[in-house]
């Protein structure tokens, strides 16, 4: 049986997850944890401690107090944030994360989850179809922190068989919770703002191709690389998957087939320079390969679904 514990669960990813994981282990083997004390949504269902990852201590007492055999650990501060704040992102991401570590070795829990992402990548990368294996030279702090997360992984699978396991999302886009301050955030924002205003600013370049996922195959894909059998998974540290990959004019153009009359224009700010060294695509092959990644949904129909229930979340009469 598994006894999971998610850390960063009230964020955007986290608040969601915890559905799924409550669907596949059940309400009871799931524990959520926040530094953060609002806690909202589907969450109040759960077990849920105020823990902050830089406590290790603290980690340390929730994890033998709840039997825990499995963490997913989410607690980050993301890129434009991390800019913002890099010793605050140096502190949560590396420190946080190496209490998880030690914490996860010294209690042999059988599994540790922790989120890479496409920040992983920079200016001497290969931005079409990032390839898994590649120079990875970020120049963000958010992506500094996102490959050392990979090394450690990669370095404490090898030296002391902790079975470690890491998605590089892209850009998650959902309904639920607001992203919590990255530079992909645009296009969760862009839905709100077409369906309350009928218009945009976007702070990223017109033809700022990234990388896309919605939350659906988000948390799929989490799930079943949690559950994936070890033996055929070569890599720790965060693997590639792809969903979707597409500009601010083409989401807004998408957009433009269900409300015409929207509007979008463009004010770049900082993070069109985080923007500009993440790659457009990735190749997934390692990950369809490996633990049968597939995604899903595409721009098209997660539009369509997302345009339905931000209006529903809104109050909004939308009809598709
Ligand atoms: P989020 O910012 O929405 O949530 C992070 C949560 O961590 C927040 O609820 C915050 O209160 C909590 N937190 C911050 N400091 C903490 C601390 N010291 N102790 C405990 N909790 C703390 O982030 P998210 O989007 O849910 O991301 C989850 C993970 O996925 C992160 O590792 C992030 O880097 C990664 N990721 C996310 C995306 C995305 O688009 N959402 C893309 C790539 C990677
Ligand atoms: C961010 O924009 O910081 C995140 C990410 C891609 O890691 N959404």
């Amino acid at each position: 049986m598994k006894r999971i514990l998610i850390t960063g669960a009230l964020g955007q990813i986290g608040s969601e997850l915890s559905v799924e994981f409550n669907r596949r282990y059940g309400v009871d083997n799931v524990i959520t944890s926040d530094v953060n004390n609002d806690v909202h949504g589907a969450v109040t269902e759960n077990v849920f401690e105020r823990l902050d990852v830089t406590d290790a201590y603290a980690l340390e007492r929730v994890v033998k107090r709840h039997k825990i055999d499995t963490i997913v650990h989410l607690a980050a501060i993301l890129s434009a944030r991390g800019e913002q704040n890099p010793d605050l992102a140096w502190k949560i991401n590396i420190d946080g994360l190496l209490n998880v570590i030690r914490v996860a070795m010294a209690q042999r829990l059988d599994r540790l989850m922790v989120p890479s992402s496409i920040a992983v990548f920079g200016p001497t990368s290969v931005l079409y179809d990032a390839p898994q294996e590649t120079i990875l030279k970020p120049n963000t702090m958010y992506g500094v922190t996102k490959v050392i997360g990979e090394l450690l992984a990669d370095y404490y699978y090898k030296k002391s068989g902790l079975d470690m396991r890491g998605i590089r999302y892209p850009g998650i886009i959902s309904y639920h919770t607001m992203p919590g301050g990255g530079t992909t955030d645009y296009a969760v924002e862009i839905f709100y703002e077409a369906l309350k205003s009928g218009s945009y600013t976007c702070f990223l370049a017109p033809d700022a191709s990234l990388p896309m996922m919605y939350m659906p195959d988000c948390v799929r894909a989490t799930a079943e690389l949690l559950e994936a059998d070890p033996a055929p998974l070569k890599v720790h540290g965060g693997y590639n998957v792809g969903a979707m990959s597409f500009t601010p004019e083409v989401l807004a153009a998408e957009i433009c087939k269900y409300i015409p009359s929207f509007t979008i224009d463009y004010k770049p700010d900082f993070r069109r320079e985080i923007a500009r060294y993440w790659p457009a695509s990735v190749d997934d092959s390692a990950a369809r390969a490996q633990w049968g990644w597939r995604p899903e949904w595409n721009i098209e129909t997660m539009t369509r679904d997302m345009l339905t229930n931000v209006a529903a979340k809104l109050g909004i009469d939308f009809e598709i």
